[in-house]
């Protein structure tokens, strides 16, 4: 079950850790090896050790292209210890075993991510490096491989613990990462050529995570669940920072990305905007003079909803807005900032997370989204869409008003961020009634329309605020009843995509009902 770690090969592009690893290597007696740049930084530490030139009696060639990629390094790794066979063909070519190999790969990631042209990309593709991670990993009856810097002090305390050896279940455990890395690598290299040969949906396609926490459970506490960053970076939940609070939960995480999406919409120098989310779903938007008053607005859209809800702002978080948010239960607070006063006040409730990120996600950028199915993956661009005033045809008598386009616009991008069928009112910038996820599209209405006259009642308002509302659909109205019924609620104006059979019929309704209508020619869908 022990393996003794008394030659190691050591080849990273990423230098970090590697003196400190090397010395304490060295210092238990494991004899060095290694490729160029890593041998040179061990060296001026005044290490010693042997180039791997000098074991496979090849120079480094081709740019280094050929540098480990021989019997004697490859050997050293694959050749079974207890093997009599292997053992005298070691002996017969002078192979000597390799106990541990370290290596991380050229960075093709990072090149990637600074936009390196194809030549470039090409040159960082590891070819060696790969190949020695297989050799290693396969071998792991007697081999140590690690591919991961945070995984160094690890191997100390496992060749402190066992007398300078590695257990059978350590080596398992690193040869599983070690797959995952390089299977990662080579998606990363074919997704890059998807993308830089115009394949927009390769024959093939590979994806791959990295762990970033383990959730106490899935969407309910018998499933297990952990959560995986792509690599992207995109801003949003992954990459925020958790100033306070519990750990986020799996339905927490897949809140807060719908939450922070639909903020991103609204970019921070047009003025405050809120999100509030509950069950991936808006029960409150509101753009506003402050964040406060925004804040304000969309918990006043639903205040039954936004209990224990998710909210996001696309602003720092102010102390005001802060204190206000504290008065009732919230799970999360999304916000690209926070400042101290802001922080205090949330440090008194301690369940509360607070997550800052760097900034807001950039909702126009290109992107896929996979959905899971049995049997396989659907994959899609991101929903990027976006409309301007431009793209807007109006089709009644009546046109909107500038102020009536101002709500509708809104109230078009809040229903992007809606689980079809979506009917969403908005008044004054702020949305007063949300109708998701219904399976017709009149139900939608009449849920939001419902909604409206319920808060109306608890705020004691002499009417529904979706009197005089602009209204939004994701998709058209196949019939005119969707459409009469937003009219009954009080709506005044229309956005809808267009395109059914009955559009006349629907237009002729919406005339007759003095209703201002525009199409989108863009539909929404969000299942
Ligand atoms: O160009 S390679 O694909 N050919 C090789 O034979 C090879 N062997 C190791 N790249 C190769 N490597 C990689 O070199 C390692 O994976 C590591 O990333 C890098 C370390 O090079 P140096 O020690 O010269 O900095």
């Amino acid at each position: 079950d022990l393996s003794p770690v008394r030659r190691a090969l050591l080849s990273v592009s990423d230098k970090t850790g590697l003196i400190d690893l090397a010395k304490a290597l060295a210092a238990r007696g494991v004899v060095l090896l290694s490729t160029g740049g890593s041998a040179k930084a061990m060296r001026d530490a005044g290490l010693d050790v042997t180039d791997v030139a000098d074991v496979t009696g090849f120079p480094e060639m081709m740019d280094g292209r050929v540098k480990t990629l021989h019997p004697k390094v490859h050997g050293g790794l694959l050749a079974l210890r207890d093997n009599d066979d292997h053992v005298a063909a070691m002996n017969d070519h002078g192979i000597e075993g390799i106990d541990l190999l370290v290596v991380n790969l050229y960075p093709f990631e990072a090149a990637l991510a600074r936009g390196a042209d194809y030549d470039e990309m090409i040159e960082n593709i590891d070819i060696g490096g790969p190949a020695m991670i297989r050799a290693a990993a396969k071998n792991h009856s007697f081999v140590t491989t690690i591919v991961d810097v945070e995984d160094y002090d690890a191997l100390l305390a496992e060749l402190d613990a066992n007398d300078g050896a590695t257990t059978y279940a350590f080596r398992q455990r690193q040869a599983q990462i070690a797959y995952a890395r390089t299977g990662a690598y080579d998606a990363a290299v074919s997704t890059w050529m998807a993308a830089a040969i115009g394949e927009t949906q390769p024959r093939r396609r590979v994806f791959a995570g990295t762990f970033a926490q383990e959730l106490r459970y899935g969407e309910n506490s018998h499933q297990s669940a952990a959560f995986y960053t792509d690599g992207s970076n995109r801003p949003g939940v992954a990459a925020a920072q958790q100033l306070q609070g519990k750990e986020l939960s799996y339905n927490n995480i897949n809140d807060t990305d719908a939450a922070f999406e639909l903020v991103s919409e609204f970019l921070p120098k047009e003025g405050a905007a809120c999100a509030i989310i509950k069950h991936a779903n808006p029960c409150g938007v509101a753009k506003g003079d402050n964040l406060l008053d925004a804040y304000t607005k969309a918990f006043d859209c639903d205040r039954t909803s936004a209990f224990g809800g998710i909210v996001a702002l696309n602003q720092p978080l102010d102390a005001v807005t802060a204190e206000k948010i504290t008065e009732i239960f919230t799970e999360v607070v999304i916000a690209p900032g926070a400042d101290d006063a802001a922080k205090e006040i949330f440090a008194k409730k301690k369940n509360l997370r607070l997550l800052i990120t760097p900034q807001l996600a950039n909702t126009a950028e290109a992107g896929l989204a996979y959905r899971q199915v049995s049997g396989g993956m659907l994959v899609q661009d991101r929903d990027n869409g976006f409309l301007t005033l431009d793209d807007l045809k109006v089709v009644t008598k009546k046109a909107p008003t500038d102020e009536q386009l101002k709500d509708l616009l809104f109230a078009w991008k809040v229903a992007k961020h809606v689980k079809s069928n979506a009917i969403v009112y908005v008044k004054d910038g702020a949305t007063v009634g949300v109708g998701a996820g219904q399976m017709s599209r009149l139900d939608s209405a009449l849920i939001a329309a419902k909604k409206a006259e319920r808060m109306a009642d608890a705020m004691g308002l002499p009417q529904p605020l979706t009197i005089g509302s602009a209204v939004a659909s994701d998709a058209f109205f196949p019939f005119a009843d969707g459409l009469l019924e937003a009219a009954a609620a009080g709506a005044t104006c229309v956005i809808q995509p267009g395109g059914s059979m009955r559009d006349d019929e629907v237009i002729a309704a919406a005339d007759e009902a003095g209703l201002a209508m525009v199409f989108t020619g863009m539909r929404h869908f969000r299942h």
